[in-house]
């Protein structure tokens, strides 16, 4: 963890009933996976979400009737701020594995798919965020490698039983015009970098640091109710209003 306090926003991607099996006995309630992102501005391009497999993850109690699918270190993170700034001890409801998450059917706040599915992504870290990571493959290099892989590679969907369903249909949604790079930055400056697989960390760190800085200087949205407008000026209005609806919250670590 760095020096400086990380202000993420948590983005409630529900999870739609009918629930697999391990979830089941939580239906009633409205259960989320709880993305944390850097990029309010970017939810509407998105097209899936990213579980580590081997990862650890429980199904939190946070009021009466939400449950958040994270770490036990992002709960308990999250507990810290929310309720009277006293460590609390959530209730984990259900005791779960990226493996039990593969292949969720989603409804994420502002995306343009209506549906969209959780997906195996092999370098997510579980000491940030919340563990789960909402994907933007037009702007984000690690979730456009991530996807690319799943779409190109038949035996890596087989190995994670990811059905071609869940993945093939998905397209490019985009979503913010950046004059260097175009309208799918992410996947322009994979492909300059020649970046073969979402395991290429140098180069997709290089990547990440190209498109992260003139996506925020240079971008201009291209769909929403901000269209036209700046990334600079979109993002805090943006970031302000799915607070307000409560389709996110606020966390920092
Ligand atoms: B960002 P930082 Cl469009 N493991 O959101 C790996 N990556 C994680 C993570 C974890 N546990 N938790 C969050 N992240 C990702 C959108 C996005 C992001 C775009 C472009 C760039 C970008 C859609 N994915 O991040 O180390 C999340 O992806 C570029 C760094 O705290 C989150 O924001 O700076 C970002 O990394 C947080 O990374």
């Amino acid at each position: 963890e760095g020096v400086q306090p990380q202000e993420y926003t948590l983005i409630k991607m529900e999870v739609v009933q009918p629930f697999p099996p391990k979830l089941r006995v939580l239906e009633g309630r409205r259960v989320f996976l709880a993305a944390a992102t850097l990029r309010p501005e970017t939810m509407y391009g998105q097209t899936n979400a990213w579980v580590l497999p081997d990862g650890k993850y429980g199904a939190f109690e946070i009021n009466e009737t939400d449950v958040f699918v994270l770490t036990q270190r992002a709960a308990l993170n999250l507990a810290y701020q929310k309720y009277s700034r006293v460590p609390d001890k959530p209730t984990r409801l259900v005791e779960l594995t990226g493996y039990d998450l593969i292949g969720l059917q989603l409804k994420s706040p502002l995306a343009l798919n209506d549906i969209i599915y959780a997906l195996p992504m092999l370098t997510i870290l579980t000491d940030k965020g919340t563990g789960i990571v909402t994907s933007v493959p037009s702007d984000a290099p690690d979730d456009y490698m991530a996807l690319h892989d799943l779409k190109s590679k038949p035996a890596l969907r087989a190995k994670y039983g990811v059905r071609d369903d869940w993945v093939l249909p998905f397209e490019i949604v985009p979503i913010i015009n950046i004059p260097e790079f175009g309208d799918k930055a992410a996947e322009k400056v994979c492909m300059d970098l020649k970046i073969k697989s979402q395991n290429d960390k140098e180069k997709l760190a290089e990547a990440k640091r190209l498109t992260y800085l003139k996506g925020f200087t240079e971008g201009t949205l291209l769909v929403g109710d901000f269209s036209g407008r700046k990334v600079q000026e979109a993002k805090p209005l943006i970031r302000s209003r799915l607070i307000e609806t409560g389709e996110a919250i606020m966390y920092s670590e």
